[in-house]
């Protein structure tokens, strides 16, 4: 146990990735196998992930559709076991059969990146079962998402898609308290997209519901290394995102580096913690010594301002 670790209270949840594909583009299919699959589920949750989401079917761009009884033969075993090792799980689906078996095995939430627009039965059983719900911004399965990049203002398009998921889930019978909100990163979005919706995350969370953000690995963080760079390599951009994602308020990560991951968010609460005022010594009644004021821009000098501490860096209004 690393001592003075950041409450997890206090931060963000951490939901590792464990993808028992054979064809994942950010780990290589390595957890394919059975034993593999559980001996890094666990590795992941010693290092510190909240839970493991664990999903069989890959839906990288171009990917094709698994059927579901092959997808559920991947990991409802991994699911029992896990659960049975008292891992907390949640299953990454499209398939409301897939996530109904899982549900009986016992996953905390369910994941699917089509927000519940893939198979119609998935919001009734959402309803029914009364279980968290991640509902991913989505426009069309994998294989022609690319296409489907379009928007005006990628992040007000991507807030009024989810606001109506989030009407059509809650006729359907779902409480909105269990929706949790993802802007799905690389779902039908390019990079520039990607970035976008980061820097104005706030107007996401401006929906009320709780936000998830999945960056990890995805090609976008590629870009910003040599074009050769094994896909490990992004993962302290991840990282990055993941603090700063955390100064945005966002309920939860789903990474691949939980380590790092954890880290980053030491860091960054740590660096929060670094604003408070100094404590008191003891028996003294002096009052705690005061921040000093932020230096606020002049009409006459607008270019001494420097931002407040809460100011968020890239110095875009927020809602
Ligand atoms: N990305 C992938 C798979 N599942 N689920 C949510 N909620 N958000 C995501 O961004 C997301 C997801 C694809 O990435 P992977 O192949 O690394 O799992």
């Amino acid at each position: 146990m690393v001592s003075g670790r950041v409450p997890p209270s206090r931060r963000p949840v951490i939901i590792g990735i464990l993808n028992v594909t054979p064809d994942s583009f950010s780990d290589g299919g390595r957890y394919h196998d059975f034993d593999n699959a559980l001996d890094h589920a666990t590795r992941l949750v010693e290092t510190g992930a909240d839970l493991i989401d664990v999903g069989g079917e890959s839906t990288r761009p171009g990917a094709e559709r698994v059927p579901a009884k092959k997808e559920q033969g991947r990991v409802l075993p991994v699911i029992r076991e896990l659960i049975d090792r008292g891992i907390r799980v949640s299953i990454d689906t499209m398939n409301a059969s897939t996530a109904a078996a899982a549900l009986d095995l016992g996953v905390v939430l369910v994941n699917d990146v089509s927000g519940g627009l893939a198979d119609k039965a998935m919001p009734r059983l959402i309803a029914e079962s009364g279980i968290d719900f991640v509902a991913m911004h989505w426009r069309g399965h994998s294989k022609n998402m690319t296409q489907l990049a379009t928007y005006n203002d990628v992040v007000r398009d991507v807030r009024n898609e989810l606001k109506h998921r989030v009407a059509a889930l809650i006729v359907a019978g779902v409480d909105p308290a269990k929706v949790i909100l993802d802007p799905g990163l690389g779902f039908a979005k390019t990079s520039a997209h990607n970035w976008q919706l980061l820097g104005r995350l706030r107007e996401l969370e401006t929906l009320g519901h709780r936000v998830l953000i999945g960056a990890s690995r995805k090609r976008f963080l590629g870009e910003l290394l040599p074009e050769d760079a094994p896909t490990s390599d992004r993962d302290p951009a991840t990282s990055t995102i993941s603090a700063l994602a955390a100064e945005s308020g966002v309920w939860g990560l789903r990474v691949h580096d939980v380590a790092g991951t954890l880290a980053a968010l030491e860091v960054w609460y740590r660096w929060n913690n670094g604003r408070m005022p100094a404590p008191r010594p003891l028996g003294t009644s002096a009052p705690p010594p005061k921040l000093p004021a932020p230096s606020l821009p002049t009409p006459s000098s607008p270019t001494q301002s420097s931002p407040t501490p809460s100011s968020p860096s890239n110095g875009r209004k927020q809602q």
